[in-house]
């Protein structure tokens, strides 16, 4: 019993004796089909591993967001502690978190302070009038202040984790109101 097909491929077969390599083409033509058909599914299995892939990647991505906090300290001309200050002038922070420092009166910037931050952390600069956000990655303190209001005790701290470097922040010389405001806040913090 034969099919059909197999009528119709033996009437081409029949017809096509006279031309020796009409064989050879038809069975290449075959083994191509088939190898297009495996590297089509080929692509397709890697296309899904590569969607699978990139939603594991962002899912890890957005958790990981979902714990880095952004923390606020307000630059204020009048605040709940008396006049030109941050609000709050101590902000404990985990690793990886980041502080938004918010013009909230004009007239102050937010920079950090040099030898007050913790060793290889960079160094911060808020332009005057001007909001900036700092992500803290390396633990230890960070001294901070305003330029233009340092002398009338417009400072504060960040504390990432633990402050491995209060020692040696404390030991940085402070004068005016500064000074006497410093000691404050790092009798505040732990270590
Ligand atoms: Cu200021």
């Amino acid at each position: 019993m034969t099919t059909r097909a197999n009528e119709i491929r033996l009437q081409i077969t029949e017809k096509s004796a006279r031309t020796p390599n009409f064989l050879a083409l038809l069975n290449f033509q075959h083994r191509s089909r088939a190898r297009c058909r495996s590297s089509r599914i080929e692509g397709f299995v890697m296309k899904n591993i590569l969607a699978i892939f990139a939603v594991a990647v962002s899912a890890l991505l957005a958790s990981g967001a979902a714990h880095a906090a952004e923390h606020e300290v307000k630059m204020l001309n009048k605040g709940a502690e008396g006049i030109m200050v941050f609000e709050p002038s101590v902000v404990k922070v985990a690793p990886g978190d980041s502080v938004h420092f918010v013009v909230a009166d004009k007239g102050h910037n937010a920079e950090s302070i040099d030898g007050m931050i913790p060793e290889g952390a960079a160094p911060f600069k808020g332009e005057m009038n001007k909001d900036v956000t700092v992500t803290f990655d390396k633990p230890g303190v960070y001294g901070f202040k305003c330029k233009p209001h340092y002398f009338m005790g417009m400072v504060g701290l960040i504390v990432v984790g633990e402050p491995v470097n209060k020692t040696a922040a404390a030991a940085v010389e402070q004068t005016g109101k500064a000074k006497k405001k410093f000691e404050e806040l790092l009798g505040q913090i732990g270590g």
